[in-house]
């Protein structure tokens, strides 16, 4: 299914073949290396730099509808190819087939709505203070931005900062995940196809380390946007800001789906099922807690192992399959590492907590779909980010308790609540503290017309996606224009 031997760096245009260290990239459902992958150094860097920031002089140029024709390109060549894309993602990734073409529909989404905001990118008019004068605030393109994108979502994540960058006139450098880097290297060639002038996206392949530590300290990159890790984050942040540099970060989450006493259970153990299990546990948006009224505890934990029986673990690329593998060995040591965690705090292991062996997984990574009953909001496994499939059931005796327990986290992505009492859904949108809330489904599903983010340790202020996404990727520009032919004062009192 995938030819390319070796990946190349896309720079300038071209595709630049890379003569240093490279990294196996391997299926996680096999253990199979699928193709090389460059370990770029900051040399590379500063080419792409060099070569994006020639071509963004040009490319702020070009009429923002016209950039936009060029978007809806590149959504209309993804759409045709959107099945050969979902099973290469479903290859490198691991995530079942139908959530790959999930994800890559995402993608689609988000360039059709980007293209279209080649025809808004709406500014404002305002009145002025003075006579025959116009204000107005417009948007304008910020120069080199820096895209580092994570592994769980290699195409929709990139779709949501390279869309909003592109079409706002900026030009990129992106470093995509190493373990994903087929889908930056479809997409590159999707955009190249579809008459991207040279230059505007630059494709470094490497390790955060180096490539993604040269992004940060480069002069002429003037914004980094990031997913991953709260303490990858952190540390950009902090170069980012000794630079004042702008940055936009998605981090952790530790999302939590509350049960309350009046629920639909049975709607409720779909949604758990789902957000929790489906991609095996590693969306940033997953459920890993669910927190529980004490008088449907019983018949929710009940229902939930019965229904995790059924859930059919394998490649995702085999129909009927529900949960894929974990993305390595790394991540299976982190996840496993948890399990002994939970149960020396004394929570209950009720399904679970084991890697899978034997010949139906080959050497494939693949974990158990794990459930704690008992489980308490001071522990470690209701705290910290696992990112697999595990998730701890905590009681509770109130709606109130319910809010407070998951707030008591430091991270603020995702939540969700199952009630059919509209006080409820009314009191708990308002005070659950994350930056996505659903009612009466899962956590996970976010749609790329929102705003896609999170307060306290998942982000700093800013959001993918949605219009939001377009104000990490300009400036404002506020414009006054005077046409009285005299010198006006504005705050200065006429007598
Ligand atoms: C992520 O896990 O980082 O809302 C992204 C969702 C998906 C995107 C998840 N639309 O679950």
């Amino acid at each position: 299914m995938m030819k390319v031997k070796q990946l190349s760096n896309y720079i300038n245009g071209e595709w630049i073949k890379y003569n240093g260290e490279l990294a196996n990239v391997i299926n996680p459902a096999t253990g199979e290396v699928i193709t090389e992958v460059p370990l770029s150094t900051s040399d590379t860097v500063s080419e792409a730099v060099n070569a994006a920031k020639e071509a963004q002089k040009s490319w702020a140029q070009v009429p923002a509808p016209v950039r936009g024709e060029l978007l809806y390109k590149v959504g209309q060549i993804m759409a045709e190819r959107k099945e050969h894309l979902s099973e290469l993602l479903t290859l490198e990734n691991g995530k079942v087939l139908e959530e790959a073409r999930g994800e890559v529909q995402e993608g689609i989404d988000m360039a059709f709505y980007m293209a279209g905001e080649g025809r808004r990118l709406f500014g404002q008019t305002t009145p002025a203070e003075l006579q025959n004068k116009f204000a107005m605030s417009v948007r304008s393109p910020i120069g080199v931005v820096g895209l580092i994108t994570p592994w769980n979502f290699p195409i929709a994540i990139a779709s949501w900062k390279s869309f909003p960058a592109i079409i706002s006139g900026n030009a990129v450098v992106w470093k995509p995940a190493t373990e994903t880097p087929i889908m930056a290297y479809e997409l590159a060639r999707i955009f190249e196809e579809a008459g991207l002038p040279k230059g505007v996206l630059n494709v470094v392949f490497g390790r955060g380390s180096d490539v993604g530590s040269a992004m940060v300290e480069h002069p002429d990159i003037k914004v980094i946007s990031f997913t991953g890790s709260t303490e990858t984050g952190r540390h950009i942040a902090t170069e980012c800001g000794r630079n004042l540099k702008k940055v936009s970060l998605e981090m952790g989450g530790k999302n939590a789906v509350i049960v309350m006493d009046d629920a639909d259970i049975e709607l409720a153990v779909e949604g758990i099922l789902w957000s929790a299990f489906g991609t095996s546990g590693q969306r940033c948006t997953a459920c890993s807690r669910v927190i529980v009224h004490e008088d449907v505890k019983e018949k929710l934990e009940k229902r939930l192992i019965e229904e995790m029986a059924t859930l059919t673990i394998g490649n995702g690329l085999k129909s009927g399959i529900k949960v894929g593998p974990i993305i390595n060995q790394a991540a299976m040591n982190k996840i496993a590492n948890y399990i002994e965690i939970g149960k020396e705090e004394g929570a209950k292991l009720a399904v679970g907590g084991k890697v899978l062996t034997g010949e139906n997984y080959q050497a494939g990574f693949y974990f158990e779909p794990t459930l704690f009953t008992n489980a308490r909001i001071d522990m470690r496994i209701a705290q910290e980010e696992i990112f697999g499939p595990v998730v701890s059931l905590i009681p509770v005796k109130s709606f109130e308790e319910a809010i407070t327990t998951n707030n008591q986290v430091m991270y603020g992505l995702s939540s969700a609540i199952f009630t059919k009492d509209v006080n409820k859904v009314f009191a708990a949108q308002r005070d659950l503290d994350t930056g996505i809330v659903y009612v009466n489904a899962g956590t996970t599903g976010a749609e790329i017309h929102l705003p896609f983010g999170g307060t306290k340790g998942t982000g700093n202020g800013h959001r993918d996606s949605g219009v939001q996404a377009l104000d990490v990727f300009t400036e404002w520009k506020a414009i006054y224009v005077d046409y009285s032919s005299k010198l006006q004062r504005a705050q200065i009192d006429i007598d």
